[in-house]
């Protein structure tokens, strides 16, 4: 499988991509705060390259739970002197997703030379597979139940799995009927959004069954609440849970996997790659 995003393409023979993410946001969960000056951000995608990563994904909207929408014109505001200043058009090593649900947030972040849009509610905007169409660009289509503002009260499904398949096989229908190429799409069970700690690990525990969508599969975890909110653990105190939800994820067919903390992140999915190839050999050994 290969994933087309403006004709650059990435494969996933040498085990999973890293995409980092830097948020120039006052209140992200993890790194609120930290990149709001472009400077700032830009050193810091800088960084996460130079740790490994092998795209970075730059968002201007908290989707935390709780958190409400940020206006497209405030989105632009906090993203485009980072991207400018990034100079995509000049620096072709640079690999930038958008994280964003608006679409014209996401065509002038494309027009400033990102490769792909992350969707965090898989076409939410009825806009946004045209805009991604128009320019060949990456999409990747996340489940989200709900929105950010309530997504995490009371969260309920009859079968988690079965409808986060069900949900993202629909939107890849819609994508792909407003133009966007199949091997442009990436999917995203969507980890924390609208899930309680037990849908998490279910989704975890079954990605498997994600890969009969056909298109390589995304993941989230980084410093999220389900691996230790309960029992006291700060985010930045969720590292060793977060690698192993990544390595579990690796091991169960993710192609992607998102995150804060690169370096450790890249280690942990390339052993995770192994153990994953491993098990293919086997089986087609017939083992
Ligand atoms: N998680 C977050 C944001 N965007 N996109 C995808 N595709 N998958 C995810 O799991 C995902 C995502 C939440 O993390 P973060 O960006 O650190 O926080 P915030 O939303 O508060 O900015």
């Amino acid at each position: 499988m290969i994933w087309n995003a403006r004709g650059r393409v990435f494969r996933f023979e040498d085990g999973p991509l890293v995409m980092g993410i830097v948020n120039v946001t006052p209140d992200s969960f993890s790194d609120g705060g930290r990149h709001l000056d472009p400077a700032s951000a830009v050193a810091r995608v800088h960084a996460l390259i130079t740790e490994g990563a092998d795209l970075v994904d730059l968002g201007a909207e908290s989707t935390r739970p709780g958190a409400l929408p940020v206006a497209a014109a405030e989105q632009m505001r906090r993203l485009e002197p980072v991207l400018e200043r990034l100079d995509l058009g000049r620096d072709a090593s640079l690999a930038i997703s958008v994280d964003t649900a608006d679409a014209d947030v996401a065509a002038r972040a494309l027009d400033l030379g990102a490769l792909a849009v992350n969707d965090v509610t898989g076409l939410g905007d009825p806009r946004m597979a045209a805009v991604v169409a128009a320019r060949g660009a990456g999409l990747v289509l996340m489940h989200m139940k709900g929105e950010p503002r309530t997504m995490q009260v009371d969260p309920r499904y009859d079968d988690v799995v079965r409808e986060v398949r069900e949900h993202l096989a629909e939107r890849v229908s819609r994508a792909r009927a407003a133009g966007v190429a199949e091997d442009a799409l990436v999917l995203d069970p969507g980890i924390g959004f609208g899930k309680s700690a037990a849908h998490n690990f279910e989704l975890l525990a079954h990605l498997e069954e994600l890969l009969a969508l056909g298109r390589p599969l995304l993941v989230g975890v980084s410093r999220k609440s389900f691996l230790g909110k309960a029992e006291g653990l700060e985010p930045e105190q969720r590292l060793a849970g977060g690698l192993a939800a990544t390595a579990i994820a690796v091991e169960r067919g993710a192609s992607i996997v998102r995150t804060h903390d690169v370096l450790e992140t890249r280690r942990a999915a390339r052993i995770a790659a192994r153990v994953r190839a491993a098990r293919r050999a086997a089986a087609q050994r017939g083992a």
